[in-house]
């Protein structure tokens, strides 16, 4: 018999109900609470998790040890330790709010969905990132001419479509470069959580989260586009299979709106009291650009909301604006507008795998007087 693991059936699209698997990966994987959008920075424990393989169990963290290798004049390993003790003698440390959002979020949302992490719209958190610019590391090593790419590996290893692997993502040599990404090793001014990449991890600012790439234990430099299932066998916007697709990057803009009233514990519908409600969000983009507007909407009336400057580049803005609930059923929605004049669509664009769905979020309530 063919061992089903590494020779496994063809994933289908789904309808309805979710799978075994995808409750599975739901239990792993959390999601954010919606009513936590409130906070500038999203509480530690409430920040979404998505994991593909395992947390890797670190006994010694100063013992953490990144390898640098491939095309580089002189390949070398250097210790967590050693790196804190340079960035903070040299003065490279920095602290960077960013807003991490998983390019799979709303993949639940689309019909019918690819058997994954059944995100609804709650993979999307904010932190304080305390670390150093990976430049800084990279300029103390000299890569040779014909470098093109940098491979990050992670100490995770599993098995995607029959590939046994460790997670790994590349940038190009001049995304890798630029200011603002990151060697992270704090979060909200603790160590990383296990289950957030502890020790060390990327962060890639304005990159859809599988950029970030947890557990760094390796830095490779290539002369080659790197092709790791991570990077070319998933991670791609494709129509449909026979289509070569477009690598996802950037986060696309996209708001959420906190559910209002109160929720019913088990199908999590809302119950609201008449009157004036303020409404309370977010809102984000990809690549450092700012929101430029956020529109809010009840039954089909689209009006301005308010928007408050974010607290970072890269981090989340918050919007508010004031209801007058009347009873009865209503939908309520926000949509935002970037500083480059993008805009959320109203329906999920289409994605074989449910990727960057940026559609505006529907929020269903009743109001009655209670
Ligand atoms: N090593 C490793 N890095 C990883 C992942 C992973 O599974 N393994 N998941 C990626 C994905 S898809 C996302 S969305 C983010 C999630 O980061 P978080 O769990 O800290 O929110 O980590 C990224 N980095
Ligand atoms: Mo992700």
């Amino acid at each position: 018999m063919q061992n089903p693991i590494l020779n496994p059936p063809a994933k289908q699209h789904q309808h309805g109900g979710y799978s075994v698997s995808e409750v599975t990966l739901a239990n792993r994987n959390n999601g954010t609470l919606l009513e936590t959008l409130h906070h500038d920075v999203t509480p530690i424990g409430a920040h979404y998790l998505l994991n593909h393989f395992d947390v890797p169990y670190v006994h010694n963290a100063l013992d953490w040890k990144i390898a640098i290798e491939g095309e580089v004049a002189q390949p070398f390993s250097v210790t967590l330790n050693e790196i804190l003790k340079q960035a903070t003698v040299n003065n490279q440390t920095r602290t960077q709010r960013v807003t991490l959002e998983c390019a799979g979020n709303g993949r639940a949302n689309l019909a019918p969905r690819w058997p994954s992490q059944p995100w609804q719209v709650e993979a999307v958190g904010t932190s304080d990132w305390f670390g150093m610019p990976l430049k800084y590391l990279l300029e103390n090593t000299a890569l040779k001419s014909n470098a093109r790419e940098i491979v990050f590996y992670g100490k995770d290893k599993g098995i995607d479509g029959g590939n046994i692997h460790h997670f790994a993502r590349s940038l190009s040599v001049k995304d890798a470069m630029h200011d603002d990404v990151m060697l992270a090793w704090q979060m909200n001014g603790q160590p990383l959580l296990p289950q957030h990449g502890f020790p060390v991890r990327l962060i890639v600012p304005g990159w859809y989260g599988m950029a970030s790439v947890k557990w760094l234990n390796k830095i490779q430099v290539i002369d080659h586009s790197f092709n790791g299932h991570q990077q070319t066998g998933t991670y791609v916007y494709q129509k449909d299979k026979a289509e070569n697709g477009e690598p996802v990057t950037s986060i696309r803009v996209k708001s959420l709106l906190i559910p209002p009233g109160i929720p019913d514990w088990s199908s999590r519908k809302r119950l609201v009291q008449p009157g004036v409600v303020t409404l309370t969000g977010r809102a984000w983009s990809g690549d450092g650009a700012g929101i430029k507007k956020v529109k809010w909407c009840c039954d089909d009336v689209w009006q301005t909301a308010t928007l408050h400057p974010s607290t970072d580049k890269y981090a989340w803005c918050k919007w508010t604006a004031n209801w007058t609930a009347t009873p009865g059923k209503h939908i309520l929605s926000c949509r935002a507008t970037d500083a480059n004049g993008n805009i959320q669509p109203l329906t999920p664009p289409w994605d074989i795998a449910g990727f960057g769905n940026n559609a505006v979020q529907q929020v269903e309530v009743w109001c009655e007087a209670y």
